[in-house]
């Protein structure tokens, strides 16, 4: 039984969630950082305890605090979002050990996971399909070449700990790898702390399929379909939508038994995200598992009517899934955009600070999940999202002109935002016809370049 939960997490998430509890009787616990006082996440749970100073690593980042929040106020179970500890495996231990509720897989599930390399492996054994690579994880350039060329080039060079594209390198032929590796491997070490690194034979424009699935402790495992994210920007994704437009049923069902079989494969429990590299003659690989709530979640929720909070929250009560594959129907078409506090024009560079007005759309079929408000101050201490607007259309062409139409009535005053630049996006006919790969914003902002257009 869970009746108060702590939310390691700010800004929209954190409001998503207690919504989700409120809405299922549990209380919810704040938590906040000094540059956090007056943020509407802290305003809206039953309870906010500071944690620390703004820098996330003293707050948000700050397992020691979080933990003893959660007990000082009696929580059974903390929740973590996405982003900062959510799929940091020694917080779920620290919990466990508390015996606070993660609400998320257990730590062993969660560390196997988050080693790209054991994850990899785990899959080649229960027959998921993944790209040709490296068995082993490797630490030395001279060797890791000899693998190199066994897979053939071009190879991608990854972090073991990595994931989301950090300290990830492409060499397209053997003279350039070398280099390539070094610098992969310094990354890596500077952002993890660790130089092991894997090799995958490089796939070049594939799309970005996730799917969503969901485990009990009693081993049901469903999906809830896939999602496209293959726009994207650095690894930042910009816009995503459910269903896919490359994907039909069959493939769907293909895929899907993949997802269901990784999860199995992984002992899996909680929510969870099987990344896939598809290509266009429809092969498709494992790349990772995403042991958290991700961003995006809004656009599943909409085409399968699953609450995936709530889910959450129910799976790690011990309660069965409130759905078999059976009850699982996607109908119609969800688009999500990201708003961003950022300047297009000037590569992107956040720009936080007050909000002075604003207007939100509204209507059938549009969802705003924000925590802003008029007089609000973004932050620089943290990601610039500050908020995401979810379309449902019965088909995806109509989903598109609701975003369009949606975008179109949005104000925000006092901080630049992309919304500009989605709603181009949405005009363009490339777009409009779907078949998006991983590639497709370095052409759109190569494009814009050249018509002097954005840039
Ligand atoms: C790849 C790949 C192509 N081939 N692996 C990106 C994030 C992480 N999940 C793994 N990623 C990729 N792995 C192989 N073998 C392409 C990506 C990838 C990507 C790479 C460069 C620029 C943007 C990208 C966007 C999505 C996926």
């Amino acid at each position: 039984m869970i009746r108060k939960i702590l939310i390691a997490n700010r800004g929209e998430i954190a409001i998503r969630i207690i919504r989700a509890c409120r809405e299922m009787g549990i209380e919810t616990v704040a938590v906040y950082s000094e540059a956090d006082r007056d943020a509407l996440h802290a305003q809206l749970a039953d309870e906010a305890v500071c944690i620390g100073p703004a820098t996330a690593k003293d707050s948000y980042l700050n397992m020691e605090q979080i933990i003893s929040a959660t007990i000082l106020t009696g929580a059974d179970a903390v929740h973590p979002g996405y982003g900062f500890l959510s799929e940091n495996s020694r917080f779920a231990e620290h919990c466990e050990a508390c015996n606070i509720t993660f609400i998320g897989p257990d730590s062993k599930t969660m560390a196997k996971l988050g080693n790209k390399a054991m994850a990899r492996k785990t899959m080649v054994e229960a027959g998921v399909p993944v790209i040709p690579g490296s068995d082993e994880s490797i630490t030395d350039s001279k060797q890791a070449l000899a693998v190199a060329k066994e897979i053939g080039f071009p190879v991608i060079i990854k972090a073991v700990l990595g994931g989301g594209g950090k300290g990830m390198r492409v060499a397209h032929f053997a003279e350039e790898f070398e280099k390539e590796f070094l610098t992969a491997q310094k990354e890596s070490s500077q952002a993890f702390g660790d130089n092991h690194m894997y090799l995958e034979h490089y796939v070049e424009n594939p799309h970005h399929i996730e799917f969503q699935i969901l485990a009990d402790h009693y081993g049901n495992v469903i999906h809830l379909g896939e999602r496209d994210c293959s726009i994207q920007r650095n690894h930042q994704k910009m816009i995503e939508e459910s269903p896919s437009s490359i994907i039909d049923d069959k493939l769907r069902k293909k895929m899907g038994k993949a997802a269901v079989k990784a999860a199995k494969a992984a002992g899996y429990t909680n929510a969870g995200t099987i990344e896939f590299l598809l290509e266009d003659n429809e092969n498709f690989y494992f790349m990772e598992m995403n042991t958290r709530i991700q961003v995006e979640h809004p656009v599943t929720e909409w085409v399968t009517g699953v609450d995936l909070i709530k889910e959450q929250i129910r799976i790690a009560s011990g309660r069965h899934l409130s759905y078999t594959q059976n009850d699982v129907q996607m109908t119609g078409h969800a688009i999500e955009c990201r708003i961003n506090a950022e300047d297009p024009k000037h590569n992107f560079h956040p720009c936080p600070g007050k909000i002075t007005d604003m207007y939100l759309p509204g209507g059938k079929g549009i969802r705003l999940d924000s925590a802003i408000y008029s007089g609000c101050t973004v932050s620089p201490y943290y990601d610039s999202m500050i908020a995401k607007l979810i379309v449902f259309a019965k088909n995806r062409k109509e989903a598109i002109a609701k975003m369009h139409s949606a975008l179109g009535e949005v104000i925000i005053e006092g901080v630049t935002t992309n919304i500009d630049f989605l709603y181009d996006i949405m005009e363009r006919d490339d777009y409009q016809e779907g078949d998006i790969t991983i590639s497709y914003m370095d052409q759109v902002m190569k494009e814009m370049q050249e018509e002097r257009k954005w840039i």
